[in-house]
Parts: structure tokens; C-alpha cells; sequence
């Protein structure tokens, strides 16, 4: 029995490249809220689309609940149904338009942006189609102008129908399976298989947009830094549709609001330079970290007697990206990341953005030392980005590609869809400074011949879209066997030594540790991260000795792989990434209470005695006491 998803496989999907800002030419309104909620409950889960739910308002096709966007579904009603729901749900808002904007003579462009919705998902306005997308974890948009302006009224229906069904060939993969044993499951039973260790957490989990533009826009902008000597140069790419008559000003602005450099009516591939810039450093590198720029686009167009204006301000942190066979550089000085690996992961809302969550772990990064972390295992949102920039945070940007296992996931279908992933991830991601490096995957099986293909044309390619910046996987497999890892820039290996090998064993940790790094140093010559260490810890159980899940043996874990770290620093280990920043939820599983215990804070962001230890280290490391 099919479960509904398959129809919409094929159709394209529609990314964007500029996250949505106001500006004196550029609205914004955001769709926040309750919206009105029904999960098809139906056994092929396809009633909703043979009943043409979009036609008309949900509330007419049958019972709907409230449902706050954004934030994931899961937790938030009584009904385990819906918790452990699989297979289309639908989300709708009748929508105020502003007068202006409605008008078929408004000479604007009206956007919807979806920040994320986790897995596919379908969008209608007043029952037309508008959009369709593969994949949680990044934007998609849709030009609904047309859609608007030729229904000309005040308030808008908008329908979003999202399915968290994943396939083989879904990034992350996944399967379901019909268990078919009328003695032992209920007709029409299934279960979906993961192999990663989170929530399939699903819904709308970022924020929904509407924004306008000119009819004459600004599409997409990059920029690449770098500076010589005392000069600061900004390389930029600006990419207008609609009108191939345009002229171009640009403005750099410091942080006072002085323009600093500026380009009147330039071409759209050019170069600004400016004397004695302020260097964007990581968080504790410098006394004046993340220093950044505001770029100000302005675009003016003329056809016939309508004029376009657009406005478009990016932040600029000018900084350079180098890796040697030993060293990560920053702005040509070797960069040590002491950090953690995230989840976006909270009490009740799941997945969903919640900036109360965002600040209070970028206060508690900042308080532990922290100058970096990897967006284990999916990009995070554009919002907690932004903060990074701001505060001077490192990221490794990750994309989804997370559990796969399967040889059936390394064949060109996935290859494909894996590169559009990370296409859109550079697309959204490639301005922002805090970002130096790009993970393609997660513990992929890349001891499998087929990975050597997969990996060699992803990591080549993803080079293509971006040559600055550095690329990665994160590999748990074996050095002599792994297939992959000699594409990359730098090692990211994980392990869990005394955890789940040798459980309970501290004293194998610095030899098994100390030969993982030789043997991967020796055999390529890179760099290597930790990218992943740690030990599931139950906040308050004490055991001295330590044992396992007790607060001293994450410390003890801990202090073993520090004493090997602080060896291998001193020749190419340029990194080290607790497993995990917080505690988080996963699928229930006899290996699982309550989700996987990995924190170093718990789930409600409390410290366990790991984090204190951690914290010391860092500022240590970071003020070279170390
Ligand atoms: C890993 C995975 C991570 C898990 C972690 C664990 O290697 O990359 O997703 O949560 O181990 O705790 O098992």
C-alpha cells in the first residue's frame, strides 16, 4: 500500500538564494502563528489530496486542530497517533494582504519563503499550486504574484500539505516497512526505519515569510573576501532578473555607518577595497571579534516610464579560509576549534525555531568557551546563522546527509538529489563568515566500494560551487578501509572508545585514541578533527568509581581523550567537538531513555558536571594557558 508521497516525486522544486530582508524597497510580513492543522489519517494517508483539501477551507473537509508554526507537531498534541504520525499532514492560514500589494499595477513581486518544513512539502494559495519541495532543514520559495494579483481581495488562503515519509533515496534515508502478520500487527500496520539517532521530528519548523520585491530585482549577491597588506578587498557577484537595463551602486558601511568603499554605477562583477579593514575573527581570537560590514546594493531600473529601485544590505565579515597538511587558518593564523556538536532539538517544540532556545544556547556557548560548532546533522536555521556571524561562532555546515547506509542510497538518484542539497546549502549559506568549512555527510558507509564515486563527485563538485571554503565528511569508519575521506580537506572522525567498544573501560581510551590519530595522519597527510566523542550521562547520577551514565564517568571519558588532545595538538589535531552540546530526543529504542544522554548540558539546558570541566579547558585553551 503506498502511502501518497510517491505522485510528487519528480516534480522540481524551488530554492532560493537571498534570505529575506527588509529594506526601503522590501516588505516583510510574517505568517507566525496558530494556523489551522489535519493530519491525514487516512490508510494510504492520500485522502487529503483525492478530496482536494487545498480546494477549500480545511475546516470543511473535517475536523482541525490548532497547531503553532513554527515548531514541529509531534509533542504538542495528546494523541500518541500524531506524535509517531508518518505521512501527510496539512497546515492552513487565511492571510490579511496589505491593499498595496494586491493590485495588479503594484510593480512588486510578492515571495512566499518557508524557512524549512520537514520532509516534502506541497503549497497552494486560494487552492493553486505554487510550490513543491524535497527536504527538511532548508528554505524554499515561491513568487505568488500572479496568484495574488490576479484574485485581487484582502484575505488569502494559504495551504501547506508536508510529509515526513523518507525513502532510500531521501536525504536522510530512510524506509518503510508493512509489517503483514494479521496475528501479530493490525491491518494497515507499518513502521518507518532510520539509521540516525534523532527524532524524525516533522511539521513546519521555521518561520513562513511573505516579501515583496520590484517587479526589477536583486536575485542573488555573492561575496568573497580577502585582504593583502593593510587592504580589504570584496569581491562580489550580482545577479538582476527581469531587465537587462540596469545601473548598480554599492556601499560598504563600517559599524559606525561610515561608508568605507563604495561603486557607483558599477558592473555586476566587481571589486571593492578598502584601507585598514576590521578583520571578522572568531569569538575569542581577538579582542574585537566578528567584525562585519554592511554591504548596501542598490539597483535602479527603467522601463519605459515605470522606474525600479531595489535595496538589498548584507553583512560583510572580510576573512580568508586556509588549511595546510598540519593547520586550519583564519586569516593566516592557525585556528584551534574547542566546540560542540548541536542538535536543533528542544522540550515540546521539537525542531521548531524558538528564539528564547536560540539565545540562551548561544549565552551558554559563549559562557562555556566555546568558539565553534558543526551543525550535526542538518543546516540549521537561517536565524541561528545569522547569530554566528554576529557573535563571531565557527561553523561546519552540515547537510542532511546523515544514515546512509544502504548501497541502494550511494546510486545516481541519491548522488542527484545530494547535490541539489548542497547546492541549496551553498546557495543560502556561502556570504556568511562563520561558516568555513562544508560537511557533506555524516557516518556514511564509506567503507562501501560505491562510496569512492559518490563522495569523490560530491566533494569535487561542492568544491565547484564554492573554491573558498574547505570540505569535509564525518567518518566513523576504519582508515584502512574507508573509501572517501582522501577527497577531503580535512579528517573528521568520530569515536566512542569505552563507550560502545570496551564499555565501561576507561583505560583503553589514550592508546585506541592515540593510534586513530596516527593511523589517519599517516595515511593522508591532513589535519584532523575529533568530530564526535562523549558518553550517554544521566544528570545526577553519581558513582565514584565512575560507571557508565554516571556524571563522573562523562567526565572521566572526557579527561582520557583530553590527555591524547593535548599531545596530538601539537603536531595536526586542529580540533575537538563534544558529543553533545544537550541532551536530545531520539526514537524509542532499548539503547534510549528518554532520548540519547550524550549532553553536557541537559535537554532544559542545565549544566551537568562535564560542562564545568569542558568550560575550564576552553577558556584555557583560548587564552593559550593551555
Ligand atoms: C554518532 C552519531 C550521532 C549519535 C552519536 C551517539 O556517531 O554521529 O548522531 O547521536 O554517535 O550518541 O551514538
Amino acid at each position: 500500500m503506498a502511502i501518497g508521497w510517491q505522485f510528487w516525486l519528480g516534480l522540481l522544486g524551488c530554492s532560493f538564494a537571498l534570505t529575506p530582508r527588509e529594506s526601503p524597497s522590501r516588505e516583510l510580513k510574517e505568517l507566525n502563528g496558530l494556523w489551522s492543522f489535519r493530519a491525514d489519517q487516512s490508510a494510504n494517508r492520500n485522502q487529503g489530496f483525492e478530496e482536494g483539501w487545498y480546494k477549500r477551507p480545511l475546516r470543511e473537509t473535517g475536523p482541525v486542530i490548532d497547531m503553532p508554526v513554527p515548531a514541529s507537531y509531534n509533542d504538542i498534541s495528546q494523541d500518541h497517533k500524531l506524535r509517531d504520525f508518518i505521512g501527510w499532514v496539512w497546515y492552513e492560514k487565511e492571510v490579511w494582504m496589505p491593499k498595496h500589494w494586491t493590485s495588479p499595477n503594484a510593480g512588486m513581486r510578492i515571495v512566499l519563503h518557508v524557512g524549512s518544513a520537514n520532509y516534502y512539502s506541497v503549497v497552494w494559495v486560494n487552492g493553486a499550486e505554487v510550490a513543491f519541495h524535497e527536504g527538511g532543514h532548508l528554505p524554499f520559495e515561491a513568487d505568488i504574484t500572479k496568484v495574488i494579483q490576479n484574485s485581487p481581495s484582502h484575505q488569502y488562503r494559504i495551504t501547506i500539505a508536508v510529509n515526513n515519509t523518507l525513502t532510500p533515496y531521501t536525504l536522510p534515508p530512510g524506509t518503510i516497512q508493512y509489517m503483514t502478520d494479521t496475528k501479530r500487527y493490525p491491518p494497515g500496520y507499518f513502521v518507518q526505519l532510520t539509521q540516525f539517532d534523532f527524532f524524525n521530528y516533522a511539521g513546519i519548523h521555521r518561520p513562513v515569510l511573505l516579501y515583496t520585491t520590484p517587479n526589477v530585482y536583486i536575485d542573488d549577491l555573492t561575496v568573497v573576501t580577502d585582504f593583502q597588506d593593510d587592504v580589504g578587498i570584496v569581491n562580489y557577484k550580482i545577479s538582476v532578473q527581469e531587465s537587462a537595463h540596469y545601473s548598480l551602486s554599492l556601499k560598504l558601511y563600517d559599524q559606525n555607518g561610515q561608508v568605507v568603499a563604495s561603486i557607483t554605477d558599477g558592473p555586476p562583477v566587481g571589486q571593492l577595497k578598502l584601507r585598514k579593514p576590521a578583520l571578522w575573527w572568531p569569538y575569542l581570537m581577538h579582542e574585537q571579534p566578528a567584525y562585519l560590514y554592511n554591504l548596501e546594493v542598490c539597483m535602479k531600473s527603467k522601463n519605459g516610464s515605470i522606474s525600479y529601485e531595489d535595496i538589498y544590505t548584507l553583512p560583510v565579515g572580510i576573512r580568508k579560509v586556509q588549511v595546510t597538511k598540519t593547520q586550519f587558518l583564519i586569516n593566516g593564523k592557525p585556528f584551534y576549534f574547542h566546540g560542540v556538536n548541536k542538535h536543533e532539538d528542544s522540550d515540546i517544540r521539537g525542531k521548531g525555531l524558538d528564539w528564547s532556545v536560540i539565545i540562551k544556547d548561544f549565552n551558554l556557548l559563549r559562557w562555556l568557551g566555546a568558539n565553534s560548532f558543526r551543525t550535526s546533522h542538518y543546516p540549521y536555521a537561517e536565524e541561528i546563522m545569522d547569530l554566528c556571524d554576529k557573535y563571531g561562532i565557527v561553523v561546519i555546515d552540515e547537510c542532511p546527509g546523515v544514515g546512509i547506509k544502504d548501497p541502494l542510497s550511494f546510486g545516481n538518484k541519491s548522488l542527484a538529489h545530494h547535490l541539489t542539497v548542497m547546492e541549496e546549502l551553498v546557495r543560502r549559506d556561502k556570504n556568511r563568515p562563520s561558516v568555513v568549512m562544508w560537511s557533506v555527510a555524516n557516518e556514511p558507509a564509506s567503507g562501501l566500494p560505491e562510496a569512492n564515486h559518490y563522495f569523490k563527485t560530491l566533494i569535487s563538485s561542492t568544491k565547484a560551487m564554492d573554491p573558498t571554503r574547505p570540505v569535509t565528511f564525518v567518518t566513523d569508519t576504519s582508515y584502512d578501509s574507508d573509501k572517501a575521506v582522501q577527497y577531503t580537506d580535512v579528517i573528521c572522525v568520530n569515536s566512542y572508545f569505552s563507550w560502545y567498544h570496551d564499555s565501561g573501560h576507561l583505560e583503553v581510551i589514550q592508546l585506541q585514541l592515540n593510534d586513530q590519530f596516527e593511523n589517519w595522519y599517516n595515511k593522508f597527510q591532513k589535519p584532523i578533527i575529533q568530530s564526535e566523542y562523549g558518553a550517554d550521562t544521566i544528570a545526577g547520577l553519581h558513582s565514584d568509581p565512575p560507571v557508565m551514565f554516571s556524571e563522573e564517568y562523562q567526565k572521566a571519558v572526557m579527561q582520557e581523550y583530553f590527555m591524547v588532545f593535548d599531545e596530538r595538538r601539537k603536531d595536526y589535531l586542529i580540533g575537538e567537538l563534544i558529543w553533545n552540546f544537550a541532551d536530545f530526543l531520539t526514537a524509542q529504542s532499548t539503547k534510549r531513555v528518554d532520548g540519547n544522554k550524550k549532553g553536557i548540558f541537559t535537554r532544559q539546558r542545565q549544566p551537568k558536571s562535564s560542562a564545568l570541566i569542558l568550560r575550564d579547558r576552553y577558556w584555557k585553551l583560548a587564552n593559550g594557558t593551555k
